[in-house]
C-alpha cells in the first residue's frame, strides 16, 4: 500500500485518551490531539521561564546559563521567582510537556493499532528524570537536593554529588547502570553492522536474507538470538540502563549516606574470611 493511501485509512478520528474529537486532527504531517496542545504550551512557557531566569543571570553564554533549584533552607516549600521559583516552574513545565509527549504517543498508538513499546520506553526516560528532581529530593526533605538547569552547572552537580559519596562508581547500582549503556551500545553495534553487511552489498550484488544473518551468528559463537529477539534484548537493555540509573541515584542519600567504597565492607565483613 502506498503511503498515501495507507495515510488515507489510519488518519480517522478515534482512539483518544481524553477529550473526544477534541483537536482529534493533523497539522501537516503531525497528529495534535490534547496532548500536542498541552506539549505545546508547557514547552513554551518552559522556555520562556528559561529566557527569563538566563535574563536575570550574570552571563549570556550558552556554557554557563544556569537556573538554580531553591536554597536547601527551603525544604519542600514553594520557592519566590527569584529564588529557585523559576527552576520549580520550569520542572512543573517539564514534567507536563514530557508526559504530555508520552501520552500523545499513546495516542497515535491507539489510532494505528500498534503496542505501547515507543511511549513506555520513553517513560522509563521520563521516570528518570523525575526521580532526580522530584523522588528523590522529597526523600531528602528539599527540593535544594535537585540539579540545576545549566550545561556546565549540571555536570559540576554531578561531579559534586559523586564526590560527596567519595567514590561513586564503587555504588552498585551505578556498576549495573554502566554495564547496560555499554551492552546497550555493543548490541547496537552488532545489530546496525550486521543488517548492514546484509542489506546494503556493494553495487551488482543481491541483497541477503535473515538466514545469512543468523547463520553468521551460528558460526560465529553458536548462537542467534534472532531478527526479533535482537529488538528485545535491545529494548530490555536499553530499558534496564536508564532504570538502573535512576535506582543508583535514588539510594544515593535516602538509602546510603556513607561512601559508596564503605560499602562493600559486607564482604570484607563475610565469616568465611575468619
Ligand atoms: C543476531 C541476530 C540479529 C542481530 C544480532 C544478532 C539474526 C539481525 C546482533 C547477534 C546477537 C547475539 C548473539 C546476542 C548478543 C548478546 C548480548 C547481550 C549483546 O543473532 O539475529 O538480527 O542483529
Amino acid at each position: 500500500m502506498s503511503m498515501l493511501s495507507f495515510e488515507k485509512k489510519y488518519r480517522v478520528r478515534g482512539g483518544t485518551l481524553f477529550g473526544g474529537d477534541l483537536f482529534d486532527f493533523w497539522v501537516g504531517p503531525f497528529y495534535v490531539g490534547v496532548f500536542g496542545v498541552t506539549t505545546i504550551f508547557f514547552t513554551l512557557l518552559g522556555t520562556a521561564m528559561i529566557f527569563y531566569g538566563a535574563s536575570l543571570g550574570p552571563t549570556w553564554n550558552p556554557w554557563q546559563i544556569n537556573i538554580a533549584p531553591p536554597d536547601i533552607s527551603y525544604g519542600l516549600a514553594l520557592a519566590p521567582l527569584k529564588e529557585g521559583g523559576i527552576w520549580q516552574v520550569v520542572t512543573i513545565c517539564a514534567i507536563g510537556a514530557f508526559g504530555s509527549w508520552a501520552l500523545r504517543e499513546v495516542e497515535i498508538c491507539r489510532k494505528l493499532g500498534i503496542g505501547f513499546h515507543v511511549p513506555i520506553a520513553f517513560s522509563v526516560a521520563i521516570f528518570a528524570y523525575i526521580t532526580l528532581v522530584v523522588i528523590r529530593p522529597v526523600l531528602l526533605g528539599a527540593w535544594g537536593h535537585a540539579f540545576p538547569y545549566g550545561i556546565f552547572s549540571h555536570l559540576d552537580w554531578v561531579s559534586n554529588v559523586g564526590y560527596q559519596y567519595l567514590h561513586f562508581h564503587y555504588n552498585p547500582a551505578h556498576m549495573i547502570a554502566v554495564t547496560f549503556f555499554f551492552t546497550t551500545t555493543l548490541a547496537l553495534a552488532m545489530h546496525g553492522a550486521l543488517v548492514l553487511s546484509s542489506t546494503n552489498p556493494p553495487k551488482g550484488e543481491k541483497v541477503k536474507t535473515p538466514e545469512h544473518e543468523d547463520t553468521y551468528f551460528r558460526d560465529l559463537i553458536g548462537y542467534s538470538v534472532g531478527t526479533l529477539g535482537i529488538h528485545r534484548l535491545g529494548l530490555f537493555l536499553a530499558l534496564s540502563a536508564g532504570f538502573w540509573s535512576a535506582v543508583c541515584i535514588v539510594i544515593s542519600g535516602p538509602f546510603w549516606t556513607q561512601s559508596w567504597p564503605e560499602w562493600w565492607t559486607w564482604w570484607l565483613d563475610l565469616p568465611i574470611w575468619r
